[in-house]
C-alpha cells in the first residue's frame, strides 16, 4: 500500500508536527511517499532546497504511482487543493481530515466533492480511527 500524504508547507507549518503523527501512524499500514511533509526541519521557505520543478515533477510522479491519498487539510493550501484535483482526476480514492473551524469552512470543492471523503475529527485517537479505516476499505478495493 503507497500513500501520499499532503499537508500545507508553503501555507504554514503550524500543524507539521500533526502531519508528523498521521505519518507515523500511516507507515504501519504501508509506505509513505511523502515523509518529508511532516518533517519539523521542513521550513515555509527551504531555500536550500531542490527546485520547484522538480518538486513538482517528483511529487506528480508520486501521485501517479500511489494507491491513495491522505490530506490533512485544516491549513488551506493551494499545494495540497492541486494535489486533491489531480488525485480525483487519477481516479485515486482520497481521504481528507481537518478540524473543524468555524471562522474558516473548507472550501466547498472539497466538502462538496462526491470523490473525496472529507472527515472532520478532533482528537488524534479519532484520526488515527477515520485513517485506518480508510487504508483497510482501499486495499480490500471497497474505495
Ligand atoms: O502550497 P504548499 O506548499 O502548502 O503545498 C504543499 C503540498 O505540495 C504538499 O502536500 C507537498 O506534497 C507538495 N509540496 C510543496 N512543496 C513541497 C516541497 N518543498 N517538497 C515536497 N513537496 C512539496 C520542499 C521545500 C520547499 C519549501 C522549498
Amino acid at each position: 500500500m503507497k500513500v501520499y500524504f499532503a499537508g500545507s508547507i508553503r501555507a504554514g507549518r503550524d500543524d507539521a508536527a500533526i502531519y508528523e503523527t498521521m505519518i507515523v501512524w500511516l507507515k504501519s499500514f504501508g509506505e509513505v511517499l511523502t515523509e518529508h511533509v511532516g518533517s519539523p526541519a521542513l521550513s515555509v521557505k527551504g531555500d536550500d532546497g531542490p527546485d520547484d520543478r522538480y518538486i513538482h515533477d517528483r511529487d506528480m510522479a508520486w501521485l501517479k504511482s500511489c494507491d491513495c491519498l491522505v490530506a490533512e487539510v485544516t491549513i488551506p493550501s493551494l499545494g495540497v487543493g492541486y494535489e486533491l484535483g489531480w488525485a480525483v482526476a487519477l481516479k485515486k480514492p482520497v481521504l481528507c481530515l481537518y478540524r473543524n473551524h468555524l471562522e474558516q469552512p473548507l472550501s466547498a470543492m472539497i466538502a462538496g466533492s462526491p470523490m473525496i471523503q472529507t472527515v472532520a475529527y478532533s482528537s488524534m485517537d479519532e484520526a488515527k480511527t477515520i485513517m485506518e479505516e480508510f487504508i483497510k476499505k482501499t486495499s480490500k478495493g471497497i474505495i
